[in-house]
């Protein structure tokens, strides 16, 4: 009997595995410790699609976006050490954006672990706080469990990376081929006792707001989402990050809570008398660094919503706290019968003009102005076009004037990793080639994943990249003239010319200097069926959407001055 079972090596039952988990795109730079898994994807390369990336840094980046747009584990193939190290920035990415991603290492094999063997790392100690699982698989015969767990525990409850150790022997060994079954996505539900307790808060309330964040959200969560709010006639605001999750346009959306809210938001979220925080994380960034609310009572009577139940009860105490999915939680918020006519029409109203002035462009110094640039852009792209962004003050400008027009259409990371847009953008591109993909990035954003320029142009991914070149790294000055003013020091950057580097990656590239010259500028960009890079040189001066440079300082020193 034992001659009938079939064997194969492990690198094949891990890419069987992936398949049978529904994988159809992933991302990797190549590495000597797991030749015997790309030997195995090199058999299913059709069914399989592997995108091999410049640098970990932009394959993790990738795997993430991707895990964030599709809801699907996003999927990455680093070397051991040097490839880990680099890949860890997407992955701390992932756990803090709740992002389903497995990232898959090869490691040094048993015969010499334990040695700091070359480019041997202990994954368990180095990616602990920052996974949701690291593992190794030590025998071939149970990679078919180990990938399974990886794959229920990275999209259950709050989603998040898992990473998983391939020893360089278990993926030539030998182990017999079991039969595959694909994963569940397992959330829980809201219980109709705390649905009813939420629809008698509703019914008593005055000033109500709706608030979406986190992670865990789909096309039909967020059109469930849109139905509650429109049988309750809530003002909705939508966090950090994360503004895609109701149509800006729509007359109920009232603009973003993060780390730029204007201050007439801040106040309206303080007069609530009641928030339902529906899937953020109420973390820093979501409350205004920790003003918006109480600790850890808050004023406002606030139901909290989360898929994760450790999260609920964390800074703040909720008046009600539900442990769902969003799908699961959306679904039957939109059921509950809602009142006929909602006393607070009128508070509706005034937030959503309140945030419909914070969309007019602003003045700014210099011959190019942001403002003017972002609304130009909102009017122009295409229904679905996808936006995304790294972090710096840059992003300031599309977090304000863009108009984000539903289900992820925006791509930007929560933990302020510079250098996501560009990688993001090119999986956004290869996962939805017919969608119009831009782009922000910063001078210093850029350069820090710009290499991944060659990916997009390698398999024609058509992003246009509009670089938003200060000459320094703005956000730290800003900070600088803030707390230290008038004492500038390794912010100062000398870039290249990003038109010529786009060039040289056989991208298209032109420089923008003037408001007037950005709309051809684009035109051109979208129409040259390949990558392309606008370099936008603004004014030092226009630091953030609200203040000049030389206002930040000024105010900074008369301040010192009179401390002194
Ligand atoms: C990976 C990473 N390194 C450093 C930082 C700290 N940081 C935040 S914004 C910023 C400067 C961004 O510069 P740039 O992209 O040119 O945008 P600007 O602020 O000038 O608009 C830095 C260094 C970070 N958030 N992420
Ligand atoms: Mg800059």
């Amino acid at each position: 009997m034992s001659n009938d079972v079939r064997t194969a090596s492990g690198g094949r039952i891990l890419v069987d595995a992936l398949r049978a988990h529904g994988v159809d795109l992933a991302f990797c730079v190549p590495g000597e410790s797991y030749l015997a898994v790309l030997d195995a994807l090199y058999d299913v390369r059709d069914a399989l699609r592997l995108v091999v990336c410049r640098q970990e840094g932009g394959a993790a980046f990738m795997a993430e976006a991707y895990g964030k747009l599709s809801g699907r584990p996003g999927i990455c193939f680093v070397t051991r050490g040097p490839g880990a190290t680099n890949a860890s920035i997407g992955v701390h990415t992932a756990y803090q954006d709740s992002t389903p991603m497995i990232l898959f290492i090869g490691q040094v094999g048993s015969d010499v672990v334990e040695r700091e063997a070359f480019q041997e790392i202990d994954y368990r100690r180095m990616f602990g706080p920052m996974a949701k699982w690291v593992a190794q698989v030590d025998r071939a015969d149970r990679i078919a469990e180990y990938v399974s767990h990886a794959f229920h525990l990275t999209v259950s409850g709050r989603a998040g990376p898992v990473v998983l150790a391939l020893p360089e022997d278990m993926l030539v060994a030998q182990a017999p081929v079991v039969p595959l079954a694909p994963h569940h996505r397992v959330k829980p539900h809201p219980g109709p006792a705390d649905l009813e307790r939420m629809a008698g808060m509703l019914r008593e309330a005055q000033r109500p707001l709706l608030m979406l964040g986190g992670g865990d959200w789909s096309q039909a969560a967020c059109d469930d989402a849109r139905g509650f709010v429109e049988a309750w006639n809530l003002p909705t605001v939508c966090t950090f990050r994360r503004q895609d999750l109701l149509d800006n346009r729509h007359p109920n959306y009232a603009g973003e809570v993060g780390i730029a809210t204007g201050a007439e938001l801040k106040k309206r979220v303080r007069e609530a008398d009641l928030v339902l925080a529906v899937g953020p994380r109420l973390g820093e960034m979501t409350t205004g660094g920790y003003t918006l609310f109480d600790i850890p009572a808050p004023r406002q009577c606030v139901v909290h919503v989360h898929p994760g139940s450790e999260e609920l009860g964390r800074v703040y105490q909720a008046e009600l706290m539900i442990n769902s999915g969003m799908a699961e939680f959306c679904a039957a918020a939109r059921r509950l019968p809602a009142i006929a006519k909602p006393g607070w029409a009128q508070w509706t109203e005034t937030l959503r003009a309140e945030y419909l002035k914070t969309l007019e462009p602003v003045p700014a110094p210099g011959q190019l102005n942001m403002s003017e640039v972002v609304a130009w852009l909102r009017g122009r792209l295409p229904e679905g076009s996808i936006v995304t962004n790294g972090a710096g003050n840059f992003s300031g400008w599309p977090q304000r004037f863009h108009q984000y027009t539903g289900f992820r259409t925006q791509l930007a990371p929560t933990n302020g990793a510079m250098g996501y847009g560009v990688p993001a953008a090119i999986a956004a591109k290869l996962v939805y080639p017919a969608r119009t993909v831009v782009c922000f990035a910063g001078d210093g954003d850029f350069l820090m994943t710009g290499q991944e320029l060659a990916t997009a142009v390698q398999y024609s991914a058509a992003v246009v990249f509009v670089v938003v070149n200060n000459s320094m790294y703005g956000t730290i000055r800003m900070h600088q003239e803030r707390d230290y003013p008038a004492r500038v020091h390794a912010t100062a950057l000398r870039n290249p010319d990003f038109a010529a580097l786009a060039r040289a990656y056989g991208a298209h590239g032109e420089i923008v200097e003037r408001t007037q010259d950005f709309a051809p500028a684009f035109e051109r960009a979208a129409a040259a069926g390949r990558p392309a890079v606008l370099e936008l040189r603004i004014d030092p001066e226009a630091i953030t959407t609200r203040t000049t440079l030389t206002q930040v300082r000024e105010q900074a020193l008369k301040a010192t001055g009179s401390r002194n």
